[in-house]
């Protein structure tokens, strides 16, 4: 019926695309007795074509800086961490427009990595040039080929993630957490010692469609959960650790075209000032898949500390967690995702989230393409 829904139903086969030539499917560590072989010459597990001759720069710069807008910003937001994982390199992430606003010291031992489904968002562009002018090497992770961004830097990946119709940014979202993921495989492959983790990340990546189809299942109890939710004035989400990211990916959908306040929440900053705004009326969602054991056990934490205020939770849970299921004692709705790597698993985490925003903008009846006061490209600063 609307664009939104068309590409938020796309995922399966976008993010397939985003990966097409360039992931090797047989692993590169096969095991031998128990232990990963280490073969004489490293054999890629990914190949990204545009960034070829320039890996080696990029592997000798000082630091690596993620520069984007709105939901780019939040797909930089949400694979910075494999980045550094990877790479053990220190890894920044900026606003295009603040760059600019601070005059942001950049030099020419930087690799600023540009990141814009269109590639004609005028703040991004503007930052590019002045990176480009600082001698930076700029990478641009762009959706539309031949765009500004595109012509303008180094070197780059396309997310070949199809045209995006929809104001609300949903396919490019997860292609670009994709094509960040493979730029920080692609930067590790020459250490032995991350080659299983490589493994593990891509046999995750390669899941992915079937897992994101998954996800896409729970569009009717999604669709239940947004009638319970179309009338409140405000709606908050919790997460952290990469799951922060696609909390405040989730309060953006749900802002722009539901026009509901909405804010994503860090939620180790829970005790620091949010928690004030808990009451039984308040609807809160909480992120808490378990692909990383510290993190699953801090987000119990905070899902029992919210309990104990009376908090009105709806919980974000892997489908295998039992834990949670006792912990909410079915006080509480649980959405349920499938399982993957830590890596992936905010590219499942964010479809429910992305469908409640479709649901709720309709269920309060507004345009869900085309919110008031947005365009598709941002082409002024
Ligand atoms: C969100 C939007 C918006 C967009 C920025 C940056 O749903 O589409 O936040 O991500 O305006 O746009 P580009 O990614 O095209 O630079």
């Amino acid at each position: 019926d609307h664009f939104m829904l068309k590409e938020i139903f796309e995922q399966p086969e976008t993010v397939a695309q985003t990966m097409q030539g360039r992931i090797k499917a047989t692993p590169i560590s096969p095991m031998k007795f128990g232990v990963p072989a280490v073969d004489k010459y490293l054999v890629p597990r990914v190949r990204l074509g545009g960034l070829v001759d320039y890996v080696s720069i990029i592997r000798r710069s000082r630091r690596i800086i993620f520069i984007a807008c709105g939901t780019s910003y939040h797909a930089a937001m949400c694979s910075r961490q494999t980045v550094e994982e990877l790479t053990q390199m220190p890894v920044g992430l900026e606003l295009s427009g603040d760059v600019l606003d601070r005059r942001m010291p950049i030099f020419r031992d930087d690799t600023c990595v540009f990141v814009s489904q269109s590639g004609e968002t005028a703040d991004t562009m503007r930052a590019m040039e002045y990176a480009m002018e600082s001698g930076a090497l700029c990478v641009g992770i762009t959706n539309t080929v031949g765009s500004a961004i595109a012509r303008a830097s180094h070197c780059g990946i396309h997310i070949n993630a199809g045209a995006e119709i929809g104001v609300a940014s949903t396919k490019a979202y997860t292609s670009q957490i994709v094509a960040i993921t493979m730029m920080a495989i692609v930067l590790a492959e020459d250490q032995i010692s991350k080659r299983t983790r490589i493994d593990e990340i891509v046999e995750s990546m390669l899941d992915l469609p079937e897992s994101l189809r998954m996800c896409l299942q729970l569009d009717e109890s999604i669709k239940e959960l947004a009638e319970g939710l179309k009338d409140e004035s405000s709606l908050l989400v919790f997460g952290r650790g990469r799951n922060y990211a696609t909390a405040v990916e989730a309060a953006l959908k749900v802002k722009e075209v539901s026009y509901m306040h909405s804010e994503g929440i860090n939620a180790g900053e829970m005790k620091h000032g949010p928690l004030a705004l808990v009451d039984e009326f308040m609807p809160i969602i909480v992120i808490a898949t378990m692909e990383d054991a510290d993190m699953h056990n801090k987000m119990q934490g905070v899902i029992q500390q919210l309990m104990a205020r009376s908090a009105r939770l709806i919980i974000l849970a892997n489908d295998d967690d039992t834990e949670m299921t006792e912990i909410v004692q079915g006080k509480y709705p649980i959405v349920r995702v499938p399982r993957s790597d830590t890596a992936v698993q905010p590219i499942l985490n964010i479809i429910p989230l992305q469908l409640l925003s479709y649901h709720l903008t309709l269920k309060r009846g507004h345009n869900v393409d085309q919110p008031r006061n947005l365009a598709k490209s941002v082409t002024v600063e």
